[in-house]
């Protein structure tokens, strides 16, 4: 069986935060990368910091993730082809309850964090089983596993995309495509809680006043770059991983 010998991934939502650290871990560590996002100005900084590849696009819509493909088949096509995809693009917007439910909030979620990577998987997972063995590793969130309060929308985004990792793993084994899930906890990163906001520093910086060490970016990073650089057959299927302070979504220590 295949081993994995060549090291050529894509990572989606490059712009910033776990994005951002996933490619420079990964490049850090010998891969290949093209790094996928909107926001262009942002890519070309990482891009010329890094050596990763940019590419501007959102995945949320059909033909910016056919224009990937056909990059990504061209880019990696003299070293092997791509064969990791990892889709880290994704959000929250809002915190309201169920019963105040923005729901244009809601729809903005559902797309980005399921029908997003679901596009992206669709465009890939062609290529990955041609080449023989692949990896999908897919960002979630400890909210894809529980619920809170003020959390129903995100959550409900971050379940469907925790229950469509679940049924690829099943259903590409066969196809030697390793499927990955890493479900952070709190992470302090500059954008996540502020876009979540609508903006509001003041408001994103007290959801992290007190704790000690909520995890970074960077942290999460080099759970990603230990998980997809492991030997092939190793699936390290399911990665909760939190800081000390948050022992539960809803048992966060404060100081
Ligand atoms: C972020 C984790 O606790 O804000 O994915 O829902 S939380």
């Amino acid at each position: 069986m295949a081993e994995n010998t060549s090291k050529n991934a894509i990572v989606t939502g490059a712009s910033s935060g776990i994005g951002a650290a996933t490619v420079r871990q990964l490049r850090s560590d010998g891969w290949n990368v093209i790094a996928v996002a909107r926001r262009e100005d942002r890519l070309a900084h990482l891009a010329q910091d890094t050596g990763a590849t940019p590419f501007a696009a959102d995945i949320t819509k059909d033909d910016d993730v056919a224009r990937l493909r056909a990059f990504a088949t061209d880019t990696f096509a003299p070293s092997g082809g791509v064969d990791t995809v990892i889709n880290i693009a994704g959000g929250a917007r809002g915190v309201d309850t169920v019963a105040n439910a923005q729901e244009e909030d809601w729809e903005w979620m559902y797309r980005v964090n399921v029908l997003g990577t679901m596009k992206v998987l669709k465009a890939f997972l062609p290529a990955l089983r041609e080449h023989g063995y692949g990896t999908v590793l897919n960002l979630t969130s400890t909210a894809g596993h529980t619920t809170y309060e003020g959390g129903g929308g995100y959550s409900a985004a971050k379940f469907g995309q925790h229950a469509l990792t679940g049924a690829l793993r099943l259903e590409e084994a066969e196809n030697n495509i390793r499927v990955i899930e890493v479900a952070p906890g709190m992470v302090a990163t500059e954008e996540f809680t502020l876009n979540r906001l609508g903006g509001n520093q003041e408001a994103a910086d007290k959801v992290y006043q007190g704790v000690e060490k909520p995890l970074t970016a960077e942290d999460v990073a080099g759970v990603v770059g230990y998980a997809v650089g492991l030997p092939h057959h190793i699936n390290l299927d399911q990665i909760v991983l939190r800081p000390v302070a948050q022992a539960a979504a809803h048992k966060l220590i404060r100081r």
